[in-house]
């Protein structure tokens, strides 16, 4: 075994606790799309550190505007690294009988909602890039072939992925996943961050349909966000992630 699988393993094992509350189901499921890297594991530390943005605030406008990029990065995003971070300290008091063994449940809570948040938008950003250089158009390779095997064609696929994003109710997001235990691609909701019920899903694609991702511009039209946010999918990591998800 070589460190850097130790360091995956501790990385992603943080997370596991999430996983047990309905988080993406085995902390592997997530691993195989996203490095401890990608997700500011500091091994030093033994913290998250919040990854910056891979492009500037503005480079997916007009899709998608640089204050919500800003607000959500800065505030929402850093708020799920914080409160993965104490959560992971409040439970690791309790392992060494340092903290109150009643408040396992609600720490355990905070783990899974901060922790399935970090890695959601970790996703969400990668899956993004500025239109016409590398964001929007079509998947390619053996991703679209999958799509259009599983969904009939891509229109259908996006189709699918516009109602249910549409109709998450509250606060979630909207996600095509490879389910492993069937090897089809499906597309799925996900309430608040972390209640995914699928079992064996890897995130591949997900899209943030928390009010904080698109209100300042889009305002109650939904619809329109998601309509803007493909135009800004970045098919190639996606490709990837699904190339990955089958290894
Ligand atoms: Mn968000």
């Amino acid at each position: 075994m070589t460190d850097h699988s130790i360091d995956r393993r501790t990385a992603i094992g943080t997370i596991a606790g999430a996983a047990a509350l309905g988080a993406f189901a085995a902390p592997s499921h997530a691993a195989s799309v996203l490095s401890p890297e990608a997700l500011g594991w500091n091994k030093a530390t033994g913290a998250y550190e919040l990854p910056p943005l891979p492009y500037a605030y503005d480079a997916l406008e007009p899709h998608i505007d640089a204050q919500t990029m800003r607000i959500h990065h800065d505030k929402h995003h850093a708020g799920y690294v914080r409160g993965l971070n104490r959560a992971i300290v409040m439970l690791r008091d309790i392992r060494e009988g340092k903290g109150d063994v009643g408040l396992i449940k609600h720490w355990s809570r905070e783990l899974a909602f901060h922790g399935s948040g970090h890695v959601n938008h970790t996703l969400f950003w990668t899956g993004m890039a500025p239109a016409g250089k590398g964001g929007g158009g079509y998947p390619a390779g053996d991703l679209a072939e999958r799509i259009d095997r599983d969904f009939g064609t891509f229109e259908q696929f996006v189709a699918q992925f516009k109602a249910a994003s549409k109709s998450v109710e509250g606060s979630g997001w909207g996600w095509l996943v490879l389910d492993t235990l069937s090897g089809r691609l499906l597309v799925t909701q996900t309430e608040k961050h972390q209640n995914q019920t699928m079992t064996g899903a890897v995130p591949l694609l997900g899209v943030d349909v928390w009010e904080h991702a698109y209100y300042l511009k889009y305002q109650n039209r939904r619809g329109d966000y998601i309509a803007a946010f493909l135009n800004v999918v970045n098919w190639p990591e996606i490709g990837r992630r699904y190339d990955a998800a089958r290894r």
